[in-house]
């Protein structure tokens, strides 16, 4: 370790894409922090490019020195791959860090990790916090947004570096508390799954414009970026304009127009509905989102099939390009308004099995900034939890029935041209279903309960007659 006339205020392991963007903007808030990374050269090259930055971060070569370079009580932030990687980093700082210091993990950890190194530290007098980062790159440079987990009084330990590095709406830190153990990791683990259906059903969209419409990138770019103007303003609405704008240097085609057709993920949308479904919460459009991702990975058994059956490629022939255009903007609002509503239904059931407290509005509010899915949306979201606590289906809140009362007819046609056009719309179908299903007084789940008592004596409900009762069936 150099010798440094200043002590760290805080560490951090993993000089990856988010630890080294994390750990220059804590730098930059005048944080004097100490770092450590498995391979040494990383850490070299991280502090030749540092720049003036570099006089306040402290290098270390191993574990032990970094728990040197600390000012006690230590936090320690962990950047690494999320899985055993995390664990490994933990039962080495175990061996460096002493009573009231405090290990952060802030990588994508699945929350149940987080819940099981929670109760592994128990006892040992180190604090635990699983922290959810969203942002990527630049929100970790510039200001993420953070969700924490962990004991209340570990996060105001922390909180003074945390709110100085996150991102601000309206000079509110979007960073705050969320509850104990696994509560942050929980909650990013939502924002992820809703950023998912926030993400297809915009790909749906432009799916729509460029088979069924015949549009070129160039064109959909300028229709994403008037959007962003308007009701569906967000950072994924800005970006899919810049995407779509982008000229390939190779090739000078749009450069969408030469990437494979074949999404990657890294699973934490799937754990969002995997939590849903354990929940009995329905989050179809999530998981529509997730499934899609899967298919699209599936590109070799696409292409066969594609010569089996033919791609369905009938044209829409709207009267009016205008008027259709207007309609596509309104199917993604009210389809994003079913995806949210099934996220934070997921995040109200959460709060209450786990006993969490999940403080939704607060949520909404720091997701505003920072994050991968901020939006003009969510501040809407924000004020309409702050009248009704967060409490109930968002579909029911006032602004939100209104919203999607003036919205749906928009998103039903389209689903219904996508259909009749042979484009597959799995997240916008689901998210009408959704809708449609919620919304019905009378459903048809009777007749699955006359199905289920017939073949399984599993008995049911009649209508005005309490109790269980059986059926007489035919056979
Ligand atoms: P990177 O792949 O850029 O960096 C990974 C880091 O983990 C490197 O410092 C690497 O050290 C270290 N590491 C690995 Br890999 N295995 C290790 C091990 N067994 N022991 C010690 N260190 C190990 O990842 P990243 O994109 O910075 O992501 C870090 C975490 O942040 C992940 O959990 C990720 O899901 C999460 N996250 C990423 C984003 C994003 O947009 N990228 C956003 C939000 C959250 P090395 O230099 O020795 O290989």
């Amino acid at each position: 370790m150099k010798e440094q006339a200043v002590q760290a205020e805080i560490g951090l392991i993993g000089l990856g894409v988010m630890g080294a963007n994390l750990t220059l903007n804590i730098a930059e808030k005048g944080f004097p922090i100490a770092v450590y990374n498995r391979t040494w050269e990383t850490t070299e090259k991280f502090i030749a490019n540092a720049g003036p930055l570099a006089s306040r971060i402290i290098a270390c070569r191993s574990m032990a020195d970094l728990a040197e370079a600390i000012h006690p009580p230590r936090p320690v932030i962990i950047m690494v791959k999320a899985g055993d990687a995390v664990d490994e980093q933990i039962s080495g700082l175990c061996k460096v860090l002493k009573p009231d210091d405090i290990i952060i993990d802030a990588g994508n950890a699945n929350y149940h990790d987080t819940v099981r190194r929670d109760a592994a530290l128990a006892g040992t007098g180190i604090a635990f916090i699983g922290m959810g980062v969203s942002g990527g790159e630049e929100g970790a440079r510039h200001g993420p947004s953070i969700m924490v987990g962990g004991l209340e009084q570990s996060y105001h330990r922390v909180e003074k570096v945390l709110t100085a590095i996150a991102a601000k709406y309206k000079k509110q830190p979007c960073c705050a508390w969320m509850g104990t153990d696994g509560a942050g990791h929980f909650v990013k683990t939502m924002h992820n799954g809703i950023e998912y259906a926030d993400m297809q059903m915009i790909a749906e969209i432009y799916g729509l414009m460029r088979d069924g419409l015949g549009m070129k990138a160039p064109e959909m770019a300028k229709v994403f970026a008037r959007w962003n103007e308007g009701k569906l303003n967000s950072y994924l609405i800005e970006i899919t304009a810049k995407v779509l704008a982008t000229v390939d240097g190779k090739t000078k085609k749009p450069l969408v127009d030469v990437i494979v057709d074949r999404a990657g993920q890294k699973g934490t949308g799937k754990w969002s509905v995997i939590e849903a479904q354990h929940l009995g919460i329905p989050a179809t459009t999530l998981e529509a989102a997730v499934a899609a991702r899967v298919l699209s990975s599936m590109k070799d058994e696409r292409s066969r099939a594609e010569k089996i059956f033919g791609a369905s490629r009938r044209k829409l022939t709207p009267k009016s390009r205008g008027a259709f255009l207007k309609q596509l903007e309104s199917a993604l609002y009210a389809g994003k308004i079913a995806a949210y509503a099934q996220g934070f239904a997921v995040m109200e059931q959460a709060s209450a099995e786990k006993g969490w407290n999940l403080p939704l509005g607060t949520i909404a509010s720091i997701w505003r900034e920072g994050c991968i899915i901020r939006s003009q949306f969510l501040d809407l979201i924000t004020s309409s939890f702050k009248k009704s606590r967060g409490k109930g289906n968002l579909l029911m809140a006032g602004d939100f029935a209104a919203m999607m009362k003036a919205n749906q007819a928009a998103l039903r046609r389209t689903v219904a041209d996508a259909a009749l056009n042979g484009a597959p719309v799995p997240a916008l179908s689901a998210a009408l279903s959704y809708f449609d299903s919620y919304r019905r007084a009378r459903g048809t789940a009777n007749l699955i309960q006359g199905q289920r008592d017939f073949f399984g004596a599993h008995t049911f409900e009649r209508i005005g007659e309490p109790g269980s009762h059986r059926g007489a069936w035919i056979s």
